[in-house]
């Protein structure tokens, strides 16, 4: 399989266009009906599908090399390490990061945030400082810090954004000050779709000498990473969005701050030595991987890479901005559905109400024809009191959705309209 897509890059290059239909063949469970329907798999950003290198990758780990790393003497125990930290040397390749040390395996990006919140946060944040966020971020980017502030007598401050769902930057000036100590933004905005120009945010934060944290949950599987370039001082991913097993992702920290961080937690494997009186603990990474991992599931994102590389990434995103502005020109035709998130620079994120019915009504019609969208708040509430909404429903885009896909989807919200009239 490996050679049929490295052979379709080949093809790429000399000019051809993306091969959706060939793409598709390498996801086992696109190929089904839902309610007698073919399964339209639309909910992407939530999780996306697995393909099938990646669930071979994963079954020869558990076949033939299961056991437990960096602790046995063993062979299969050799084997597993080598398996782990080769999937850690992809994940440095495919972020750009300077050194495999500086890439924490986490469950995903929640996990990310928060090791990042106890780590750094606890340690270095204190009575009167302020934390920046912004307005359209995921629970998860904002809950943490919440907690944090309660914990410390810090302040949130946040990041306003305008009707179409972009960030005023002026704004953001204004809230920089001395009393900063931490901003964290998302890349993409899972509700809206928005993309930040966080190379810019960061820079900002920077002039204040204040660390930032990316959240790429949303971008990570659709557009390349550099965290060099970024200059970000964290980063941090889920594997399960990014054609990988669940339990598998990354939060990347530049070195100098993840050895002056504290540990998250505290177990087996992430210390040097301990006796009752102390404990010391192991160089990066290990210091904040405490346990057994979740061994398969990080091979398989290291797999996962490797099939993103063989396909091309920048032509899968070429391709998913495409079915973008197809599915946003298509959705807007229709009378009594309205976008929410109009931003100019947007990935793979299409979320929408109509008029006088309820998102989940929408989401419910749309599953009884085989399509697969999210309807709800999206874990992002403070996003919908923005625009006063209650929730909308979304459909988010891979790089193996169709236009035809899409022809269906328009189809069926028309049909729901016709079913509410
Ligand atoms: N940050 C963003 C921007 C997200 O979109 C999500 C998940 C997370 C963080 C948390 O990721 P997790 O893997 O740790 O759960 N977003 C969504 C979504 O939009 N629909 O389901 C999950």
């Amino acid at each position: 399989m490996a050679t049929i897509a490295r052979s379709l890059k080949e093809e790429q290059k000399s000019g051809n266009t993306w091969d959706v239909e060939r793409i598709r063949a390498d996801f086992p469970v696109l190929h089904q009906t839902v309610n007698g329907k073919p399964l339209v798999y639309l909910d992407n950003g939530a999780s996306s599908q697995v393909p099938q290198i990646v669930i071979d990758r994963g079954s020869a780990y558990l076949e033939q090399e299961h056991s437990n790393i960096h602790r046995g003497v063993h062979y299969l125990s050799q084997r597993a390490t080598t398996a782990y930290e080769g999937a850690r040397e992809k994940v440095k390749r495919f972020i750009n990061a300077r050194d495999v040390k500086e890439c924490i395996f986490v469950r995903g990006a929640t996990e990310g945030i928060n090791l990042v919140m106890h780590g750094y946060g606890r340690k270095f944040i204190g009575a009167g400082d302020e934390i920046v966020i912004s307005a359209m971020e995921h629970h998860a980017n904002i809950v943490p810090w919440q907690m944090l502030c309660e914990e410390k007598g810090a302040r949130l401050r946040v990041i306003p954004m305008n009707d179409a769902g972009e960030l005023l930057l002026d704004d953001y000036d204004a809230l920089l000050n001395e009393r900063t100590k931490f901003v964290a933004v998302t890349h993409v905005s899972n509700a809206l779709g928005t993309i930040n120009p966080i190379k810019e945010i960061t820079e900002r934060a920077h002039k204040y000498g204040v660390p930032v944290l990316i959240d790429g949950a949303q971008s990570a599987p659709h557009m390349p990473i550099d965290v060099q370039d970024l200059d970000c001082d964290f980063f941090t991913f889920s594997g399960h969005k990014l054609y990988a097993p669940t339990g598998s992702g990354i939060v990347y920290g530049k070195a100098e701050l993840l050895d002056r961080m504290n540990p998250f937690q505290g177990g087996g494997d992430m210390i040097k030595s301990v006796t009752f009186e102390k404990t010391t603990y192991a160089d990066l990474p290990n210091k904040f991987e405490a346990g057994t991992p979740a061994i398969a599931s990080q091979i398989g994102l290291g797999a996962s890479i490797d099939y993103l590389d063989s396909i091309g990434r920048e032509e899968a995103a070429a391709h998913e901005h495409e079915l973008l502005r197809y599915a946003t020109e298509k959705i807007t035709a229709i009378e009594g559905v309205r976008i929410i998130g109009t931003a100019r620079e947007k990935a793979s994120v299409l979320s929408f109400v109509i008029d006088e019915i309820h998102p989940h009504d929408i989401g419910t019609i749309l599953d009884q024809e085989g399509i697969a969208v999210r309807a709800g708040h999206h874990c992002a509430q403070p996003v919908m009191q923005r625009f006063n909404i209650p929730a909308t429903a979304r459909a988010s885009f891979a790089f193996y959705n169709t236009k035809e896909e899409v022809d269906v989807l328009a189809h069926t919200i028309e049909k729901v309209i016709e079913i509410f009239s």
